[in-house]
């Protein structure tokens, strides 16, 4: 257990009804106790855990503010330490002078994420779950934060723990086999093992087919809405947002800058931007404006092509669904209010995902986010099933694929079980760096470092 004790706000730096500054560690109550002062002048180290007192934070007897400390006891708290926290009123000021008290008093400044690091270093969480407070405190969406809160209560965990127990069971078995032939072990037949790893193999690949759906849900999926100028983009981003967020005109380059807004469309987060019109143009700022639409375009995992149905199909349309065939795109066809005049059957032979939508009326827009649902994997997402939600627990699964692939060759060609059991360990070994019981400190110390200061 660290023996440091540290402080830091951990309520958002703003103004705010209550402010909280949270310590933790061995010395947490006695360095609450240098500062606070109750009003029924008890101690808060002779308070059990769970009780909180009122009174007053001051410093060389000037008085900071008022308050209520509430005092936790090792291990039933956050982080698994003694904790206290100081609730007193949430302005910018007047948390930061608390804090400023318990760092004189002797408590350290915390580190990013370092009180979950430590409920983490703990025992209270495993890293998959302590990954995930990080995603329950980004949360944008009611799916986001279901998700994550799964996370958080272990459905990952669970899920690869259970994977990794057929795995061990088969070692063992396998070990028992072969070490003790004189015992009634029944034999291990090489169709059943390799069934045994097919099926485990199948069960962490599916894991890693959902993540892009994951990502999609917790962090939301970058957005480009494209089309030449005037067919109605920056109608349908204020369509999407609910507000007038872009300008619209009907003068053909209206849009110069990138206009962004976070949306939810059913229970995915995009991360839109609205878009200059790509055309060859002469006027200098909206050539700007095309350049930066060509490299969001390319960086973006998700387009949003709009065409206007009401004029035929122009070479700027045909170019821009030449551009777009490696992302991931919905071809929208706008402004269906009106006559069609538009070849949908060019359109068809080059984009999978077509959705007919007035930005106008409104009319279409319930397709649409089928269509986005459907493209990015979430029609059928689970939010209580874990699922991996990082780019580390991707790549340790990846991993653990491969061993099983190299466990599966192994059997093919005829090599002894000891060698297959080699390859099952390296699987296991893998998941047990996806759970994060089987990692390095670097890792640990780079999971937390994204977190913020007082979490
Ligand atoms: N009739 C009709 N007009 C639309 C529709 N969507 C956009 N418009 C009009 O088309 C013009 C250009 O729209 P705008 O959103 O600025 O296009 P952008 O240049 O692609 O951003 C404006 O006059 C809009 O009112 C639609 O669904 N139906
Ligand atoms: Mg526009």
């Amino acid at each position: 257990m660290n023996e440091n004790t540290i402080a830091a706000i951990s309520t958002a730096q703003g103004q705010g009804g209550i402010g909280i500054i949270r310590i933790s560690g061995n010395e947490a109550i006695s360095t609450a106790d240098k500062i606070f002062v109750s009003v029924s002048g008890k101690r808060l180290c002779d308070l059990e855990g769970y009780r909180a007192a009122y009174g007053k934070i001051s410093e060389n007897s000037e008085m900071i503010d008022e308050v209520v400390a509430i005092v936790y006891r090792a291990p039933y708290s956050y982080t698994g330490e003694d904790v206290v926290e100081i609730c007193c009123h949430g302005g910018l000021f007047v948390t930061r002078e608390v804090l400023r008290a318990a760092i004189n008093a002797g408590a350290i400044l915390a580190e990013p994420g370092e009180f979950t690091k430590r409920a983490f270093l703990n025992g209270k969480m495993d890293l998959s779950e302590a990954q995930a407070v990080m995603d329950i405190i980004s949360a944008q969406s009611k799916q986001a934060a279901r998700t994550a809160l799964s996370q958080r209560t272990g459905a990952l965990g669970k899920k690869v723990s259970d994977i990794k127990n057929r795995l061990v069971s088969t070692v063992g078995h396998l070990a028992a086999w072969a070490d003790y032939p004189e015992e009634d072990i029944p034999e291990v037949s090489s169709t059943a093992l390799l069934e045994n790893i097919l099926d485990v193999k199948a069960s962490i690949s599916k894991l890693v087919d959902e993540y892009s759906a994951g990502q999609a849900i917790l962090h939301g999926i970058d957005t480009v809405i494209a089309g030449r100028p005037n067919v109605g983009k920056s109608t349908l981003m204020n369509l999407l947002s609910g507000f007038d967020k872009s300008i619209v005109t009907n003068i053909p380059g209206t849009t110069r800058d990138i206009v962004e807004e976070t949306v939810i469309i059913g229970d995915v987060t995009l991360k839109l931007s609205d878009t200059a019109g790509i055309r060859d143009t002469e006027n200098i700022v909206e050539k700007i404006g095309v350049d930066k639409t060509r490299e969001r375009i390319s960086s973006c995992s998700l387009i949003l092509a709009v065409f206007d149905s009401s004029e035929e199909l122009c070479e700027e349309d045909i170019n821009l669904l030449e551009s777009i065939e490696d992302t991931p795109s919905i071809a929208i066809i706008n402004k269906t209010d009106l006559e069609n005049k538009i070849d949908l059957k060019y359109i068809e032979s080059k984009i999978k995902n077509i959705v007919k939508i007035s930005a106008k009326t409104g009319e279409g827009k319930k397709e649409l986010e089928d269509a986005i649902a459907e493209i990015s994997g979430t029609k059928d997402f689970d939010p209580c099933a874990g699922i991996i939600s990082t780019e580390r627990q991707r790549s340790a699964a990846i991993k653990a694929i491969s061993a099983l692939e190299d466990a599966e060759q192994t059997l093919s060609f005829g090599f002894s079980f000891d060698a297959v059991t080699v390859c099952i360990e390296e699987a296991i070994d893998a998941l047990l760096q996806l759970t994060g019981e089987n990692v390095a400190d670097a890792v640990v110390d780079d999971v937390f470092h994204s977190f913020c200061v007082g979490k």
